[in-house]
């Protein structure tokens, strides 16, 4: 049984976790995960929660800098094998759906998502508008499908997890390791999974909300720069074939001719199609930038 889980480490940040992380443990080592293939990256708790994970003899290291991010960054270096399973320390996330992450990314995925969309009675309202918002804002950008971007149970090949810039803070990161993917592989697949209410204290806010809209944001210009182009390019050239179209049907049809109106048609179109033009360009940049990373870090 423990042969089975060789390849994955499963890690876990924690902040205060003291009253979850020990039944956390306990069912994923009921799973048959072997307790050296769990990391737990702890970010300074003083609640005793370092301690617990010390008793059950499970690793723990604490974390370097502030946030989950930081954390994650912190535990890439420690991992060995080829892929990674992250999950929080709440009790949220059910350990049994361990074995279904693993055996999809098995299948040549390189990112596969825990997608809460099973029971969610265990979300407020607000949350769960919130995440739909925020997913349904994430597919628009970067052109994806997915239906759960923000879930903290997923699984990762650790090389691409070590190729990413880590420059989301805190709560954005799992945007920016979904973003990374979907421009690099795009190799995602989602699994439905059930979220349970996190035991202990909340710690998000609706504060975050915005702040994870924002890191999209900015995220969509660093690795789909072109989408922006892209948009707004497209507005002056409707606009300028719209109005073109008007000035040349008076022209034609009724011998009217619409000098200023012409010029601006002539500028907003010639405006659009250089925008489209430098869109594909970026596109081509974005592609070589990418190419030109992995060979860096290859060596
Ligand atoms: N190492 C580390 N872990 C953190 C930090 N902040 C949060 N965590 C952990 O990251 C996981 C996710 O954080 P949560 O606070 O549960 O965030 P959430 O699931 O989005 O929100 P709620 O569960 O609704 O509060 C939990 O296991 C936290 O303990 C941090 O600064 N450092
Ligand atoms: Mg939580």
């Amino acid at each position: 049984m423990s042969d089975l889980f060789s390849e994955v480490t499963i890690v876990i940040p924690t902040l205060n976790e003291a009253e979850a992380i020990g039944k956390v443990l306990n069912e994923i080592i009921n799973v048959g995960i072997p307790k050296d293939n769990i990391l737990v990256v702890d970010g300074g708790s003083t609640d005793g929660t370092v301690d617990i994970v010390n008793s059950m003899g499970v690793k723990v290291i604490l974390q370097e800098g502030k946030g989950k991010a930081d954390a994650i960054r912190t535990a890439v270096r420690y991992i060995k094998t080829p892929f990674t399973l992250l999950m929080d320390g709440d009790y949220t996330y059910p350990a049994r759906y361990i074995p279904e992450l693993y055996n999809k990314i098995k299948q040549g995925y390189d990112l596969v998502i825990g997608a809460r969309l099973l029971d969610r009675s265990s979300q407020g309202i607000l949350f769960k508008f919130g995440n739909k918002v925020l997913t349904k804002f994430f597919n628009v950008l970067f052109g994806t499908g997915l239906r759960d971007v923000l879930s903290g149970m997923y699984i990762i090949r650790t090389s691409i997890l070590k190729e990413l810039f880590f420059e989301t803070r805190s709560f954005g990161i799992e945007t920016e390791i979904v973003a990374h993917v979907v421009n690099t592989t795009n190799r995602i697949a989602e699994v439905p999974i059930e979220y349970r209410r996190r035991l202990g204290k909340k710690k998000l806010k609706v504060r975050h909300g915005f702040l994870i809209l924002r890191e999209m944001i900015r995220l969509a210009w660093r690795y789909n720069p072109t989408f922006f182009i892209f948009a707004m390019g497209s507005l002056p050239l409707i606009l300028g074939l719209i109005l073109g179209t008007y000035v040349a049907y008076y022209y034609l049809f009724v011998g009217v001719v619409y000098y200023m109106k012409g010029l601006i048609a002539i500028i907003l179109t010639l405006v659009g199609f250089q925008s489209l033009l430098l869109a594909i360009l970026s596109l081509y940049l974005k592609r070589m930038e990418y190419r030109l990373m992995r060979i860096l870090k290859r060596d």
